[in-house]
């Protein structure tokens, strides 16, 4: 018997996987359910466990300190460290905000390369989340080892953020053995096989490659070809920042929207606001708002999709009781009304240099914003090349209309370290999908920021992920 199937059997044999039906984290059920947090019961397992984690990777992966995913890996990790006197590294899940506020803990250099320990892969979040940390420290990650892979998609949303998946056990590898060694009943590795088909946390394939582009002009040149102003700043912003990150600043009070902009304001180069969501909106909200994105050199985005006719939109961008128009550097709009609204906006807004973003695509599940919806604001784009700097954009790679001018910038919602999606019809894709494969340029993150435990760590995270993917496309 191998040693992989002595493994397999023993972890069936103490109960860390069981068959059934499992109502898991994420709502769904599952035919199958692992619990390896029960190994630590077993020190000749774990050691087990340990040493055939460390020999089953290859030469190629190489790496100076090892970290385990909290906290079921952890174990696993000071097991790895211990017999092979790899030191290691230790990711807090809860930063304390006494003492030294660490994320992580332990002895390290800067550029130094880490391993990723963890006991099981689903999506791969949970790897994400102890990747990012490591990296805004200065740690390279580009290896991640797991002991059994769920085979749900995390393969791929790892190697979407420059990390190489080594799977000790795969689920389906598991379940054959198990089988063969009389231990599952008939019919479950059937359902098996049917729950991972109907149940994977990605489609790698469906993502439609970009076309193939002679050569993909940099922001500076297509600064210089640029007719809106504002559009023209934003470039310039990008390349002296090295960002091409927009915080959808979606928090619960404009006390909060402030402090997370002066928080995050180093890391990005536009800020996108709900000014409507926010209780405690005061007419200086504006001027504050102002003084930390001078600070911090950042654009003003006011996310308020005007629908009208042109002559309301007029109205509504200058008046109420938000007066965008005084604040705000970039605004957007549906093209729903016909490009009457452009001339409405750009009536105020050109004599004030300030830019206008049409909506050509949604990032939610079953909008309309398809085809020659997109291909018409496409048109009106090019029709007001002096006050539309660009689009939010979801999938510009695909469109079909023809070149867009390489002055229009394409600014993407829905954007998350893994794909997928919430309750709500909102759809994500990763930084690097976003800008390299579906031909975008700026990624505008909103949950994946402000709900982490440190936003302004995390937004450096997507930045560098952002950044990387745009040059990497200038140097394909
Ligand atoms: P999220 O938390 O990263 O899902 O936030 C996305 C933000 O982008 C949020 O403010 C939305 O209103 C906004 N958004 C979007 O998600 N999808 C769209 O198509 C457009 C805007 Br347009």
């Amino acid at each position: 018997m191998s040693s992989m199937e002595s493994l397999i059997l023993q972890l069936h044999d103490i109960g860390a996987v069981k068959f059934g039906n499992f109502k898991l984290k994420s709502g769904i059920y599952s035919p199958v359910y692992i619990d390896l947090r029960l190994i630590v019961s077993y020190p000749s397992l774990l050691t087990q466990i340990s040493q055939t984690l460390i020999s089953s990777l290859p030469p190629s992966a190489t790496f100076d300190v090892v970290c385990g995913v909290p906290y079921t890996a952890l174990p696993i990790a000071t097991v790895v460290s211990v017999s092979n006197n790899i030191p290691m590294l230790m990711r807090r899940k809860e930063i304390k905000d006494y003492g030294t506020s660490k994320a992580i803990e332990g002895v390290f250099e800067k550029d130094q390369t880490c391993l990723i320990i963890e006991d099981l892969v689903t999506s791969g979040a949970s790897v994400l989340e102890t990747a990012a940390p490591l990296r805004s420290v200065g740690l390279k990650v580009s290896d991640a080892v797991v002991l059994i892979d769920r085979q749900q998609g995390g393969r791929e949303n790892l190697a979407e953020n420059g990390i190489k998946l080594h799977s000790m056990i795969m689920l389906t590898d598991m379940v054959r053995v198990l089988k063969e060694k009389g231990k599952i009943e008939e019919g479950v590795e059937e359902n098996l096989l049917k729950f991972l088909a109907e149940n994977r946390m990605v489609s790698v394939p469906s993502v439609e490659k970009p076309k193939p582009s002679p050569k993909v002009l940099g922001f500076k040149e297509r600064s210089e070809i640029s007719r809106n102003p504002m559009g023209k700043k934003l470039f310039e912003i990008m390349m002296k920042k090295e960002t091409n990150l927009c915080l959808a600043a979606d928090v619960g009070t404009a006390a909060e929207l402030l402090d997370i902009a002066d928080k995050v304001g180093p890391e990005i180069c536009v800020l996108k606001t709900h000014v409507d969501i926010l209780p405690d909106f005061t007419s200086d909200f504006g001027s504050k708002l102002r003084a930390i994105a001078d600070k911090h050199n950042f654009l003003i985005f006011e996310d308020r999709k005007f629908a009208d006719i042109g002559n309301t939109v007029t109205m509504q961008y200058e008046g109420g009781v938000f007066k965008i128009l005084e604040w705000a550097d970039i605004i957007n709009c549906h093209i729903i009304s016909g490009p009457g609204i452009v001339d409405g906006l750009k009536l105020k807004g050109l004599p004030r240099g300030k830019g206008l973003l049409l909506l050509a695509e949604m990032s939610s599940a079953g909008n309309l914003a398809t085809g020659d919806y997109t291909a018409a604001a496409v048109k009106i784009a090019e029709a007001h090349s002096d006050f539309v700097m660009g689009f939010i954009s979801v999938n510009p790679a695909s469109w079909k209309c023809g070149d867009v001018s390489p002055s229009m910038i394409h600014a993407t919602p829905g954007v998350q370290m893994v794909k997928g999606g919430d309750a709500l019809g909102q759809q994500y894709n990763t930084p690097h999908s976003v800008i390299t494969e579906r031909g975008s340029d700026i990624i505008i993150v909103g949950r994946g920021i402000i709900k982490a435990e440190k936003p302004a760590e995390t937004a450096h995270e997507y930045r560098l992920q952002g950044w990387k993917a745009y040059l990497g496309k200038c140097s394909q």
